[in-house]
């Protein structure tokens, strides 16, 4: 029986990742820093889930300029990255994905719980939810498992695991929701079967161990076996 359906964000919710990118070399000019993400490059470096863990795998195995930047220039720099992510979604510039919005209300009509299990932070899922649907979260979501509140980010089981343990649910009782390969190995160390849409930046990832998978989240393009237990 379907109970819960737990959400990533990045990429699933919205396609956030183009604006973290744009972001990121907002920073690095801005700090005289002289890199510059591409589209190609930043579509390698998502194999690394988290910002700062991705800045420091750049930096460590791929840079050329190197700055030996230490944990607190990390985090300076990741901060900024995030307030100027913030500034445009403040600015309305996000949007959900087509059909997150319907399937939120949809599940919420039927009495399957909500959660969310992404490896970003809280502040940036808040603000997400503020600026997209004009609510707080915790409105909608049971419960919601950052990125910050764990040791190991995705593929690591540790979000989804957290995330059922706040749900007080088996993963035979809940469905994860994701649009990456690192999403999708994470729900499924979970032993959670998961729903996968691609996002634009993971479009040619592996998800061959995905249960289900669909172009958009919307009605129409749901599997049937998920849109009989959803949209009832
Ligand atoms: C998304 C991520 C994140 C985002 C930005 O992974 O890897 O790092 O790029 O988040 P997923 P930060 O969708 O699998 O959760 O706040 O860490 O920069
Ligand atoms: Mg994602």
């Amino acid at each position: 029986m379907l109970k819960a359906l737990i959400f990533d964000i990045d990429g699933t919710v919205a396609e956030t990742e183009e604006f973290h990118r744009r972001a990121y070399n907002r920073v690095f000019s801005d700090e005289r820093i002289s890199w510059n993400w591409s589209k190609d490059l930043y579509k390698k470096l998502l194999k690394v889930t988290g910002g700062r863990e991705r800045l420091k795998h750049y930096e460590e195995n791929v840079a050329t300029n190197k700055y030996n930047l230490n944990s607190d220039e990390i985090l300076r720099i990741h901060t900024k990255k995030n307030e100027q992510y913030n500034e445009w979604v403040n600015e309305g510039l996000l949007h959900l994905r087509p059909g997150i919005e319907t399937l939120i209300y949809k599940a919420q009509e039927n009495n399957i719980q909500l959660a969310i299990s992404t490896s970003t932070s809280l502040m940036n899922v808040k603000s997400l939810f503020k600026n997209c649907i004009g609510k707080d979260p915790y409105t909608i979501f049971k419960t919601i498992a950052t990125g910050d509140m764990v040791k190991k980010k995705k593929p690591d089981p540790e979000i989804y695991l957290l995330a059922l343990r706040q749900l007080s649910l088996s993963p035979t009782e809940c469905i994860a929701l994701e649009d990456s390969y690192n999403g999708l190995i994470s729900a499924k160390n979970a032993k959670i079967k998961t729903l996968c849409s691609p996002s634009l930046y993971h479009r040619d990832d592996n998800f061959s161990e995905a249960d289900f998978i669909c172009e958009e989240f919307t009605e129409d393009k749901l599997p049937i076996e998920l849109r009989q237990l959803i949209f009832k």
